[in-house]
């Protein structure tokens, strides 16, 4: 874990104020956490735009009556380029699906993938969803070690 840093912050009054209103509405108990989210939050876009490997959830809601619509689908994620870690599938009632991918691989290609999905004819809603470990995500080859310590995250 790292250490906790304090550091001072000079903004104009106004400004800090309507912050202050914002973060009360959404709940957050300090300055501090809404600082750290929004510092996380601007950290997880600049991954998206780099090209390192990052991870993220793409959820679908289609009707599976959809002519060619779930061959499509399945044909589009045997040719994405990232890694497909998980995929759930729940048959929502009786003509619509809800799909939820977590996919990992270089931000571009996720973000490509998740508008491919989205824009197919018969997905009624899709979203991507970004996010990051704060720490760079090792690639494909690099597994951690499961054998032997339980969830020895390294
Ligand atoms: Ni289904």
């Amino acid at each position: 874990m790292s250490e906790l840093v304090r550091f001072g912050v000079s903004i104009e009054d106004e400004l800090l104020k309507r912050f202050d209103a914002e973060i009360e509405k959404k709940g957050y108990a300090s300055r501090s956490e809404a600082i750290r989210d929004l510092i996380r939050d601007n950290i997880v876009e600049e991954e998206w735009e780099s090209d390192v490997e990052t991870v993220g959830t793409i959820t679908i809601v289609y009707d599976h009556h959809t002519r060619e619509l779930s061959s499509t689908l399945t044909h589009l994620q045997h040719s994405f380029k990232g890694d497909i870690k998980s995929v759930l599938h729940i048959h929502l009632d009786h003509n619509n699906c809800l799909e939820v991918l977590v996919v990992q691989g270089k931000g571009h290609l996720l973000k490509q993938f998740a508008d491919q999905l989205v824009s197919t004819r018969g997905v009624k809603h899709g979203k991507l969803t970004m996010t990051t470990t704060g720490n760079a995500i090792p690639t494909k080859g690099g597994h951690h070690h499961h054998d032997g310590d339980e969830h020895a995250h390294d």
